[in-house]
C-alpha cells in the first residue's frame, strides 16, 4: 500500500511528529492544525475508513480509540474532541481511517 501516505509514515518513509506508538497504532501531529492541538490517530493496518471495517477488525478500532484516552492523559488534554470522516462526501481527503483528536482553546459546541 505504498501509495497511502499514511502508510508511508507508519514505514517510517515520510517523516512525522510522533506523539504516540504502539504495535497497532500510531499518532502524529496534523501538518495543517486545525485547532491548537490537532493529532491523527491511525491503526498501522491499511482501513480505508469505518465502513471498510471488516468484522474481525473492530477489536483494532477499540484500540485505536483506547490509545485516544492514553494520549489525551500524556498531552494532559483537559478536554477534546474526536471526528472521523468517512468517504469523499463525509470530508475525507486521506484514504486511511484516521480519527482526528482536537483540543486547545474552548471549541465550540455544534
Ligand atoms: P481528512 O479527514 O481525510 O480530511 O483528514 C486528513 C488530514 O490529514 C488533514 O487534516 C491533513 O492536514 C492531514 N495530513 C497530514 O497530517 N499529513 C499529510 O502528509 C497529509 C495530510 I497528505
Amino acid at each position: 500500500m505504498s501509495q497511502c501516505i499514511f502508510c508511508s509514515i507508519i514505514a517510517g518513509d515520510i517523516p512525522a511528529n510522533k506523539v504516540y506508538e504502539d504495535d497497532h497504532v500510531l499518532a502524529f501531529h496534523d501538518i495543517a492544525p486545525k485547532a491548537e492541538t490537532h493529532i491523527l490517530v491511525i491503526p498501522k493496518t491499511h482501513i480505508v475508513n469505518l465502513p471498510d471495517v471488516k468484522e474481525d477488525q473492530w477489536p483494532l478500532v477499540t484500540k485505536v480509540l483506547q490509545s485516544i484516552n492514553t494520549i489525551a492523559e500524556q498531552e494532559k488534554l483537559e478536554g477534546f474532541r474526536v471526528i472521523t470522516n468517512n468517504g469523499e462526501k463525509g470530508g475525507q481527503e486521506v484514504f486511511h481511517m484516521h480519527w482526528h483528536v482536537l483540543a486547545g482553546k474552548s471549541l465550540p459546541g455544534f
